[in-house]
């Protein structure tokens, strides 16, 4: 990451999940001492941007959905969309907190008005690659990579007129062990790269995460990380909502997001599935702080 100034757009939205708690994540990131570090690492930061459901919600949305909460999770998206496209127009360098992973699709399609190939890295334990048609769950933190991708019944442009679907060929996941019947075909077929939680072990974290930063750099104009917090293992990150055991460790995820930081090309993130009410002593919330500063370049010495 430049240094350019980073704007945090805190994302208290948590409806896109089987369970409440995730809108809560945004204010425990910041009060972790988020914009302390951030400002300690030389960046000047904004901080006060909160994205909030508008009060009247068009329903455009397809009442006869499967999807819980389709028409707010669609809403609050489009909203962040604009913010997101603000933020890059203006020069500055997005850093969105969630809130659940639905909020994601509102992240992409701001970013896909500015960077036209964009390149997606997800770390996840899931690959959120579900459609209304194979979610066994209806809650939208499982479709919302399907979204952005163009191949769930909601579009990237429903949400932000003039973004465009991400390619599958500049899209690459990491982490995952927990994956869907429909999910695996779609990924066995579609061209997407998914370093599974065996790879990781096999090939290490910095091969893979040196090749999803080549995979998602081929031909890409921004490289935006997405980081659901449910990637890393429960032992160190319990404050999620559908934790996973065998997980990346504590020193996977760092090592992962310094290593994304070295490369200088990653150019949004977001941070999303922290569940304070789920958390041990805020040691999820307090976890998340620290990745964040290893991605914008925190050091040991
Ligand atoms: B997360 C699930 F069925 N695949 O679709 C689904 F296992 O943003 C889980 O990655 C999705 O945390 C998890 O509901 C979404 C389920
Ligand atoms: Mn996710
Ligand atoms: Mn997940
Ligand atoms: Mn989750």
């Amino acid at each position: 990451m430049g240094k350019s100034a980073i704007t945090v757009i805190s994302v208290p939205f948590g409806m896109g999940a089987g369970r409440p708690g995730s809108e809560m994540g945004p204010d425990h990131i910041l009060k972790f001492g988020l914009v302390k570090k951030l400002h300690q690492l030389g960046y000047e930061v904004s901080y006060d941007k909160r994205i909030l459901l508008p009060e009247h919600i068009e329903i455009a949305a397809n009442i006869s959905s499967p999807m819980k909460h389709e028409a707010e999770a669609i809403a609050i998206s489009s909203v962040l969309a604009r913010e997101v496209a603000d933020t890059v127009r203006q020069g500055g360098t997005p850093l969105i907190l969630g809130g659940d992973h639905s909020i994601s699709m509102g992240t992409l399609s701001g970013l896909t008005q500015h960077y036209r190939e964009l390149g997606v890295i997800w770390f996840d334990a899931h690959s959120d690659l579900n459609t209304e048609a194979t979610s066994p769950s209806g809650n939208m933190h499982g479709i919302s990579l399907a979204v952005a991708l163009g191949l769930a019944g909601i579009k990237p442009q429903e949400i932000a007129s003039g973004a465009v679907p991400i390619k599958p060929e500049h899209c690459v996941i990491i982490g995952a062990r927990d994956l869907d019947r429909g999910e695996k075909a779609f990924i066995r077929s579609c061209g997407i790269t998914c370093f599974t939680m065996h790879e990781i072990d096999r090939l290490g974290i910095e091969h893979v995460v040196n090749e999803a930063l080549r995979i998602a750099g081929d031909g890409t104009d921004g490289i935006h990380l997405s980081f659901d917090i449910d990637s890393v293992d429960p032992i160190e990150a319990p404050g999620t909502g559908t934790p996973v055991r065998g997980g990346v460790s504590y020193r996977e995820a760092h090592l992962a997001l310094e290593l994304m930081n070295e490369s200088g090309v990653i150019t949004s993130a977001d941070f999303v599935e922290v569940n304070p009410s789920l958390d041990h002593n805020n040691q999820t919330s307090k976890l998340v702080v620290d990745l964040i500063g290893s991605l914008f370049g925190s050091r040991i010495l």
